[in-house]
């Protein structure tokens, strides 16, 4: 059952992986899409695809979502209510360990993962409010339950999205506006080229002989958390590939 049909759906990080995956699988519910992300070709070209093949809204906004103001206008220009808003920009910048880590890679993942994500959150809950409905679902990570070598900020940074998914859910307390967290293992995107600063070598390694969540798996988990009935509120799903039993243990072919 389709429970999305006209919904307006503001995904962040649209330009790629997870949050591009989603995209097109919301757009085929008939979602009105709002898009953002840094990249604004690849924001035009998806917006451009998408209406074309399914005959729905797609609008694009291009943003740094570390910029507050312009998470403000992003979410201002918006007339209609937004009934769903899906936090998944984000990024690892480096794998470094604590004693050494370059501070410019800390700055980003804590202004991106936390505070971006929170700034959005304030302006488009403050509207969800007024109309007492919406559902705000985070990307959260396995490095948002547990901790790993080289992994001090982008853990905390992950750990704080967990954090930020629970409390919210008590300040809406009493509201009908739903608050969720899906919690991604590893799965291929750009996001280890990114990590390893484009080094592609490196990045493959991270999925060397296994089979890695794809981000079309992450979209379907997306749309199943979304597509519940209005009073049921998942909180939070781990999803890990097979190959993956924790955030340190991960299986190999030849293993
Ligand atoms: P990608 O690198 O493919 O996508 C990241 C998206 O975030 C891009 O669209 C990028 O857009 C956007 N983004 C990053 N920084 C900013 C910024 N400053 N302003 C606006 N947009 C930004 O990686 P994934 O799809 O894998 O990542 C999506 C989310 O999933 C992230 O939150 C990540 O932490 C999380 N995650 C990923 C896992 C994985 O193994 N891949 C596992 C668990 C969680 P642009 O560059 O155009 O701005
Ligand atoms: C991304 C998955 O295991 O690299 O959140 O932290 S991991």
């Amino acid at each position: 059952m389709n429970r999305l049909n006209h919904k307006t759906v503001l995904i962040t990080g649209a330009t790629s992986g997870i949050g591009e995956a989603t995209a097109r699988l919301f757009a085929e519910q008939n979602c009105t899409l709002i898009l953002t992300g840094r990249r604004e070709v690849r924001l035009k070209q998806l917006a451009n695809t998408l209406s074309g093949q399914f005959n729905t809204s797609v609008q694009t906004v291009t943003f740094d979502i570390r910029n507050r103001e312009e998470c403000k206008k992003c979410v201002d220009a918006i007339e209609q209510p937004i009934d769903i808003l899906i936090n998944n920009a984000g990024l690892a910048s480096g794998l470094d360990p604590i004693d050494s880590a370059d501070f410019s890679d800390w700055d980003a993942m804590i202004d991106t993962n936390i505070k971006g994500l929170l700034s959005i959150t304030r302006f488009v809950s403050e509207r969800m409010k007024k109309v007492n409905k919406g559902h705000i679902i985070n990307i959260g990570s396995i490095a948002g339950h547990e901790a790993y070598p080289g992994g001090s900020v982008y853990c905390a940074t992950k750990h704080a999205v967990n954090a930020i998914t629970q409390a919210a859910k008590m300040d809406l307390s009493g509201t009908n506006i739903r608050v969720s967290s899906v919690s991604p293992g590893l799965v291929d995107t750009e996001f280890s080229t990114v990590r390893f600063n484009g080094d592609k070598e490196k990045a493959d390694k991270v999925y060397d002989r296994l089979k890695p969540l794809t981000a079309e798996d992450i979209a379907e988990i997306l749309l199943f958390v979304a597509n519940r009935p209005e009073h049921v509120n998942i909180l939070d799903t781990i999803v890990l590939p097979v190959a993956q039993s924790s955030a340190t243990i991960v299986h190999r072919s030849d293993q």
